[in-house]
């Protein structure tokens, strides 16, 4: 009786006070850093939404694997152990193929194109991933992927037999291919594998290379613009469901907006990022001419075997993609 009494007590003083609603908190993990432009969007986001719902919904970002490691963020969202989260897409693409469209090389050679791609993209991931109760928000693509090598590159022998840093299913395809040694390494790693002399090349964004100042060790960046991979960030469909329409609203709107910025500050970041590796002494080139001609057949090998992987829904993207051309 007197428990009772105690718990009702404890109860009552945790309830909200009359005419304000207790304010709800999400947390949102992502595996990458708060001060690159992905994570200063992601920020925004946040402040968006605190803004927009005054101060009644706000969301907690976690940088850099602090709070779950990204290779685990899916699952955590979806079994609701964090109610929102970023990836990289094209990591989902084992559980949801259509993910991975935007890591296929050499389809998409411009933000416009990347644009159009995200388009034909957006409504099949919407559905895989409203089937396993999570809700897509925004994506924002990282630059144009490039070629970083320690020694000059002629042509495609140069590369074989090379360690190369990979960070999806994608880059290791495209090392094997390519005959080079495909070495794991988390983006938040790849200063630490350069200075243990672990990788000799790497396809990532000149973003990327400035966040690890690859410059102690690689000298050539070719400017392959090879895919344009996206983070996607996406909530828990039942922690979204629970919000008051107006909430709902209020994210739906903060998403489409940092979904605007995201692309904004990605193609600001891809210029300024190109020209910080030159001033630390990069040489930023084309793609050489005898590289060229491989890798676009490379791409055009890959792109079959992701057409004949993923079957009907690959045709759904690629199909209106490529007549819209
Ligand atoms: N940077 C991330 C993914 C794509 C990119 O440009 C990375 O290298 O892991």
């Amino acid at each position: 009786m007197r428990r009772r009494h105690l718990l009702l007590t404890a109860a009552a003083t945790l309830a909200p006070t009359a005419g304000r609603a207790a304010a709800t908190t999400w947390t949102l993990p992502t595996g990458y850093k708060a001060d690159s432009f992905q994570g200063q969007n992601v920020a925004r986001f946040a402040r968006m939404v605190e803004a927009g719902t005054g101060g009644s919904l706000r969301i907690e970002v976690q940088p850099d694997n602090q709070g779950v490691p990204l290779a685990q963020i899916a699952a955590a969202v979806r079994a609701g152990r964090v109610q929102a989260g970023e990836v990289i897409m094209t990591g989902l693409a084992q559980d949801i193929p259509i993910a991975g469209a935007d890591a296929v090389p050499f389809v998409v050679a411009s933000y416009e194109d990347a644009q159009r791609l995200w388009q034909h993209q957006r409504p099949l991931v919407e559905r895989h991933f409203e089937a396993r109760g999570l809700k897509p928000l925004f994506a924002v693509p990282w630059p144009p992927q490039g070629l970083y090598t320690i020694r000059p590159v002629r042509s495609a022998d140069d590369l074989r037999g090379t360690r190369m840093r990979t960070y999806n299913a994608t880059t290791v395809r495209i090392a094997q291919l390519l005959g080079a040694e495909p070495v794991d390494v988390p983006m938040s790693k790849v200063g630490q594998a350069l200075a243990e002399g672990r990788i000799d090349t790497m396809i990532t964004s000149a973003v990327t290379g400035v966040e690890n100042k690859v410059w102690s060790a690689f000298k050539f960046f070719y400017e392959i613009n090879a895919w344009f991979p996206k983070n996607l960030t996406f909530a828990n469909a039942a922690a979204y469901a629970a919000l008051s329409d107006a909430q709902r609203q209020a994210v739906l709107q903060s998403a489409s907006a940092a979904e605007t910025a995201g692309w904004a500050a990605s193609r600001v970041a891809a210029t300024e990022s190109a020209q910080e590796l030159r001033r630390n002494g990069l040489r930023t080139e084309p793609a050489p001419p005898l590289l060229q001609p491989v890798i676009r057949r490379l791409g055009e090998r890959f792109s079959l075997e992701w057409l004949h992987s993923v079957g009907r829904e690959a045709n759904e993207v690629f199909v209106p993609f490529y007549a819209a051309r």
